[in-house]
């Protein structure tokens, strides 16, 4: 009798979550690695609900010897009591019944609903197995589970310290990640970290415990995002002392702003989050706090008669150029807008922030009017600037208007006319270019050589960065819009734009300077993954009739340790893209059906912004500083120093 219910039960529980595994893309997405750390978010969103709700301080990620992740915290445990309809106990439902945590939850703002959010039962329906223990009532509970199902009843035994709290452990299922399920350690701890700062005063220790000698760290910022804001600040030189912080609550919106000046930026950096998830997309938190800084300074800057009557207003970019801002919001019920759902589309939190961060902002102003002056004078700067850089704008566009083409000359392009199926390929000098024109296939293929060094836009003010040939080149063949300005991918006249550059210092050189270029020209490229390496073969190994490609050091290892002691063979190294025959550079690097690209994300948006400043940027302390410290450990063989 109670084997036929269990099966009955059963077979609800496998309806209930089979289409997570049927179709696990339609609830994280891929099932690459983004989809796989997904998971661990997941878990963690779980646990830092229950730390907003006040009921826990303390989250413990750890990535186990086995590969397997645990996710434990001190709130008050996820109800074990058997459900009077159902028969399941709280906890089985919330494991097994897609999107029931929700309902258990009550109360509080829940990070869920958004990007992730989809509820620990996906987590549970995509592990090969999953072991859960609540401490509650002076008892332990326990119960395990495989793909979904569980594979064990609930037990319950005698826990006498009286501990809190819940402990997931999951082992992702190899059946539907197929690339791999290896957790990347600097992937989480970077989301883990930047979770602490979004949440402060919440403790988040994160162990590897995979290498011989574990690894442990631990997130808890008493001051949130305004710790935040110092930590992105803190290789740049900051214009007023104070990190400007403005929080309030209205209709149940939880508001949080954080933001700095700083001089030596050309770009602002502003990170928007809604319940916690990063908004790449913008939204209406987003347009609330542009229009209040714009409106306030301009306000202020006329009342301090630093800009006269019969002179125009500062543009929004102006007063926001070297500004760093972290904005988060807290919405009940969130809406996420846009292809990739990450813009905020709530349109009562615009008008929120606003009023909130203008009383904030003024009254800051009113009392630091010396603060108020560097400021402005910044922004007065920079609409000088942007001035001059229109007058070199306009010139590129006229002469663009007077070609026959407003493409450039030295652009191969391709016949196909659809961005979604047309790539183009940026690479190094004419010679590689040449082979790259002839092994392409024309088609859906264009091909764009840039002549040497590409400006570094880093250190280079507007008004140069569009007077330059090769940069105008590339805008006008990506057909790219206005620096900085808000991003129309309808406009892009190719969805994979590839970086080729040679196997050498001088190439990577190259490759990051134009990464640079796209990350401060337009972030969004690289956010929204249209931008990818090529990765041409370092080596040919030739032996009798036979050849192969190896793409480094180590395949060459490999390949030469396969053939016996006494083999004839001989080895070529490629030591530039235009030493290929045209046929072989297709094949190798550039034939979908056979070469490898390295698309480019940002997965730690903190951490670019930091890397690009200090990489790229003009301060040259900074640099030697990271090149002394990661230098050895990143094994950075080539580095030019
Ligand atoms: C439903 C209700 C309650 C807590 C939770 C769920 C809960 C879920 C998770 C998931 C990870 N950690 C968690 N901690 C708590 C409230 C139960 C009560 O009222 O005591």
């Amino acid at each position: 009798m109670t084997t036929t219910n269990y099966g009955a039960e059963q077979i609800q529980v496998l309806e209930g979550l089979e289409p997570v595994r049927k179709r696990p893309g339609m609830y994280i997405g891929t099932t690459g690695p983004r989809g796989l750390h997904h998971l661990v978010y997941e878990v963690v969103d779980n646990s830092i609900d229950e730390a907003l709700a006040g009921h826990c301080t303390h989250i413990e990620v750890d990535i186990n010897n086995d590969g397997s992740v645990t996710v434990t915290d001190d709130g008050r445990g996820i109800p074990t009591d058997i459900h009077p309809s159902t028969g399941k106990s709280a906890l089985e439902t919330v494991l097994t019944v897609l999107h029931a945590g929700g309902k258990f939850g009550g109360g509080g703002y829940k990070v869920s609903g958004g990007l992730h959010g989809v509820g620990i039962s996906v987590v549970n329906a995509l592990s090969e197995k999953l072991e859960v223990t609540v401490w509650r009532d002076k008892k332990e509970h326990t119960q395990i589970y495989s793909r979904g199902v569980p594979v064990t009843e609930l037990t319950a035994k005698l826990n006498k310290e009286n501990r809190q709290g819940t402990s997931v452990t999951f082992l992702p299922d190899t059946e539907i990640f197929s690339v791999g399920i290896e957790f990347d350690y600097s992937t989480l701890s970077g989301r883990l970290r930047e979770l602490a700062y979004l949440n402060a005063g919440i403790k988040i220790t994160f162990t590897d415990s995979r290498p011989a000698e574990p690894h442990i760290e631990t997130y808890l910022y008493e001051g949130g995002i305004k710790e935040y804001v110092a930590y992105m600040c803190r290789e740049k030189e900051a214009l007023h002392k104070d990190i400007i912080y403005v929080s309030g609550e209205r209709n149940n919106i939880n508001i949080e702003v954080a933001f700095q000046w700083c001089i030596d930026a050309y770009s602002d950096n502003i990170l928007g989050f809604a319940n916690n998830i990063r908004t790449i997309d913008g939204g209406t938190h987003l347009e609330g706090l542009k229009a209040v800084l714009t409106r306030t300074l301009n306000n202020i800057a006329r009342k301090r008669n630093k800009i006269k009557e019969n002179e125009p207003n500062l543009a929004g970019e102006n007063v926001r150029e070297g500004l760093t801002a972290v904005i988060s919001v807290k919405v009940p019920e969130p809406e996420f807008e846009g292809q990739t759902k990450t813009k905020l589309g709530n349109t009562e939190v615009r008008g929120i922030v606003d009023s909130l961060v203008g009383e904030t902002l003024n009254e800051y102003l009113e009392l630091n009017p010396q603060v108020a002056d560097t400021i402005i004078e910044k922004a007065v700067q920079a609409f000088k600037a942007a001035e001059a850089a229109r007058r070199a704008r306009d010139l590129v566009r006229r002469k663009s208007v007077l070609e026959s083409s407003p493409l450039p000359g030295k652009l191969a392009d391709c016949s196909e006319r659809d961005p979604e199926r047309s790539e183009i390929f940026i690479v190094e000098g004419d010679s590689a270019g040449g082979s790259a024109k002839q092994g392409r296939d024309r088609r859906f293929q264009a091909i764009l050589p840039l002549k040497g060094k590409i400006l570094n836009i880093e250190k280079t003010d507007d008004a140069k960065i569009y007077k330059n040939l090769e940069i105008q080149a590339l805008i006008t063949a990506l057909g790219l819009g206005i620096k900085g300005e808000d991003f129309d991918s309808t406009q892009l006249r190719y969805h994979r734009i590839v970086i080729m550059t040679d196997a050498d210092v001088d190439g990577a050189h190259i490759r990051t300077l134009l990464l640079t270029f796209f990350y401060r020209y337009q972030k969004n490229l690289l956010e929204q993954g249209f931008i990818y390496i090529a990765c041409p073969p370092l080596y040919k190994v030739e032996r009798g009739k036979n050849y192969s490609y190896c793409y480094s050091d180590r395949e060459l290892q490999q390949k030469l340790a396969e053939f016996p002691a006494n083999a004839n063979y001989t080895v070529q190294r490629f030591k530039g893209l235009g030493e290929m025959m045209p046929e072989q550079l297709w094949t190798t690097t550039m034939n979908p059906e056979t070469r490898t690209l390295k698309k480019v994300e940002i997965e730690d948006a903190a951490k670019a912004e930091e890397l690009f400043t200090i990489l790229m940027g003009d301060r040259v302390a900074p640099r030697r500083q990271f090149i002394e410290t990661y230098g050895t450990r990143l094994n950075l063989q080539d580095l030019d120093i």
